[in-house]
């Protein structure tokens, strides 16, 4: 049995890439003045960088900005996006994913102690678990901003256990993305991917299970959470 189970929050907890972040980096752009718009297929090859201001330096350099400009332009452009997310998280912008608030009522109602292990900045990632989830719903929460070093890098996951006090072992995470199932792997966890349009078809090879949603996750009996479903309304 997991004692604690660690969720991931873009792309896993919450569909945010798509109308939520990219939303918000493009309308950094046009309020800067600069002519980028990142349609849907451009930011899924952007997203393999994790991080979004990590993102934007990795484009602002590919367009040919100098470096100073780059790092400046960045952390402004970024800044701003940030804001506007906060935006989007106070009005309702972003949803859980489908089945994913049925999985943690499950979770906390069999005692599995909660946490998360995101890449993304604690400015927008405490308000919109606070407004989805409740406050109290995750104890232990490592940002990007916690750690030297992003996903896929395990720092952030090794954070979570060390703030649990708990063993690899006894602790499993749910990732949507090769990037981070990478970083939980290299923590030593194990690690579940619930997959979703912007990562099905990435190579989730050493995953203990893939899904393609929440919904199938917690009605696989054979599962890593089999046992845990007790409660489940609709088990
Ligand atoms: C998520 C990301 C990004 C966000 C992070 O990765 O890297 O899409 O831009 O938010 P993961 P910031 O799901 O693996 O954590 O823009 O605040 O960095
Ligand atoms: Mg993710």
């Amino acid at each position: 049995d997991w004692a604690a189970v660690v969720f991931d929050v873009d792309g896993t907890l919450v569909d945010s890439e798509r109308d939520g972040h990219r939303l918000a980096f493009n309308a950094a752009f046009a309020s800067a003045g600069l002519p980028y718009r990142w349609d849907v297929a451009e930011y899924g090859d952007l997203l393999g960088v994790a991080g979004g201001r990590e993102r934007l330096t990795g484009y602002l350099e590919s367009k040919g900005h100098p470096p100073e400009q780059v790092a400046q332009f960045a952390a402004a452009l970024h800044a701003d996006k940030t804001r506007r997310l906060r935006w989007m998280v106070a009005q309702g912008a972003i949803s859980p994913r489908p089945g994913v608030r049925e999985l943690i009522l499950d979770l906390a109602l069999a005692g599995v102690r909660l946490a998360v292990a995101t890449t993304g900045s604690r400015e927008w990632v405490a308000p919109l678990l606070g407004k989805l989830f409740g406050a109290t719903t995750f104890p232990v929460v490592v940002t990007g901003d916690d750690v030297p070093a992003k996903k896929p890098d395990p720092a952030a996951y090794l954070k979570v256990l060390t703030e649990l006090g708990l063993p690899a072992a006894d602790v499993l995470a749910v990732e949507d993305s090769a990037v981070g199932l990478r970083a939980a792997l290299a923590a030593g966890l194990d690690c579940v991917v619930v997959a979703n349009d912007y990562t099905r078809g990435q190579d989730f090879t050493g995953a203990l299970a893939v899904y393609p949603g929440f919904a199938r996750f917690r009605s696989d009996r054979s599962g890593p959470v089999r046992g845990l479903s007790v409660f489940a309304r609709s088990a």
